[in-house]
């Protein structure tokens, strides 16, 4: 593993040409759940995310219900089945709770379709409108990795809570945000040999270059390996890293994954906040459980990345990484996975000019994921 950064760069993989599916930004991620009322919970009071919609037997939805919460510009929905049967529940007994949609908010839901569905993306869902008396929004939706969907949402007129058939959410007890502000990347895990697949869709079917900060990561410690590309919107607002397993000593994590969520699928969301330590230490507090570096991460880190503007100790004590690239630093920690198949997990991320993904720290994190899948015995 080296360590050395170079500069970020947009290699294009398509030929320069007008952007054909302008993305304004992440509208929202939507989870399947088997049960959102207590997910809804556990994001609202440990995570600080706000009530903000909800839709369910009350609002007319005698098949799902789902909650919106927003932090930040943080989108999360939270859907369950209301019955037996469904696509819904056969995704959940699959997958355990996982991410179903990744929505990206767009000018125009029909030419993101044509557009991308015309350069092979496979149909989910024909733009369709959504009316209720706040306004209009069109949403449509083409399949990515797995089974997870991207939708494309408009929301023209539409000056509600959420969407047309959801209602406002208040709830009676409060929890203060944590600083979480904006999705800064999302992570596939897709299967073996399999990156290469999913970069080209990205590239060919959505416009997407791929960012290299350094050579394809090609990750390795002593025991574990995968490989990763990063691909990236025209205007940089979405960032989606993709990994693939590779062969090692013992069993990599990203196979891990693949094995529990029984296929390709998201696997952690980067959350920025502009105060890691603030942040990290109010998760912390209300019982969000992260990963630990040995504390020897901490002995040479001054020398490895230079001058910081934070103290060494909290840094220390809370087990945030540090990296350096040739624009600044950043600031990262990672979650243990949230639910109780090893699957997803979260990445809390502060960016002081860096706008690498933290190639200095893949060595200590990857160590610590191994701790962690030695513990669940499934390092073999
Ligand atoms: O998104 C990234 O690239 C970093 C590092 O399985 C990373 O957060 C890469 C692969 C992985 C876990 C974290
Ligand atoms: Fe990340």
């Amino acid at each position: 593993m080296t360590t050395d950064s170079t500069s970020l760069k947009l290699k294009k993989v398509v030929p320069d040409a007008e952007d054909f599916l302008p993305i304004l930004g992440t509208d929202f991620v939507e989870l399947y759940v088997g049960n959102a009322k207590q997910a809804a919970f556990y994001y609202q009071h440990a995570w600080g995310f706000q009530p903000v919609a909800f839709s369910g037997m009350e609002t007319g939805n005698k098949n799902s219900v789902s909650y919106v919460l927003q932090q930040g510009k943080i989108r999360l929905v939270l859907t369950s089945p209301l019955k037996p049967g469904g696509d819904i529940n056969r995704h959940i007994d699959k997958h355990g709770d996982g991410v179903k949609f990744v929505a990206l908010w767009v000018d125009d839901a029909r030419k993101s379709y044509e557009e991308t569905t015309k350069r092979g993306a496979k149909s989910y869902a024909e733009p369709y409108v959504m009316e209720d008396k706040n306004g209009k929004a069109v949403i449509s939706g083409i399949h990515t990795y797995g089974e997870t969907i991207h939708l494309f949402v408009e929301r023209g007129d539409y000056n509600g809570p959420f969407l047309p058939g959801y209602r406002e959410w208040k709830t009676k007890a409060s929890a203060d945000d944590t600083g979480l502000q904006y999705i800064d990347h999302m992570v596939g895990n897709v299967g073996w040999n399999e990156m290469n697949k999913w970069v080209d869709f990205y590239a060919r079917v959505m416009g997407f270059a791929q960012l290299v900060s350094f050579d394809d990561k090609d990750i390795s410690t002593d025991y574990t390996a995968l490989m990763s590309k990063v691909m990236s919107n025209g205007n940089g607002r979405i960032k989606f890293p993709i990994n693939e397993p590779a062969e090692g000593k013992k069993k990599s994590q990203i196979e891990e994954y693949i094995d529990f969520y029984n296929g390709a699928g998201v696997q952690h969301i980067a959350l920025a906040t502009d105060n890691i330590i603030e942040t990290v230490s109010a998760l912390r507090d209300r019982g969000v459980e992260f990963l630990h570096v040995p504390e020897t991460y901490y002995d040479d880190l001054l020398d490895r990345v230079g001058e910081i503007d934070e103290k060494l100790e909290p840094l220390k004590e809370l087990g945030v990484l540090v990296d350096r690239d040739d624009e600044g630093y950043l600031l990262q920690i990672f979650t243990k996975p949230v639910l109780d198949r090893p699957t997803m997990f979260f990445e809390i991320i502060q960016r002081k000019g860096a706008q690498s993904f933290g190639k200095g720290n893949f060595k200590a994190l990857f160590e610590a994921i191994e701790r962690e899948q030695e513990l669940r015995g499934t390092l073999n």
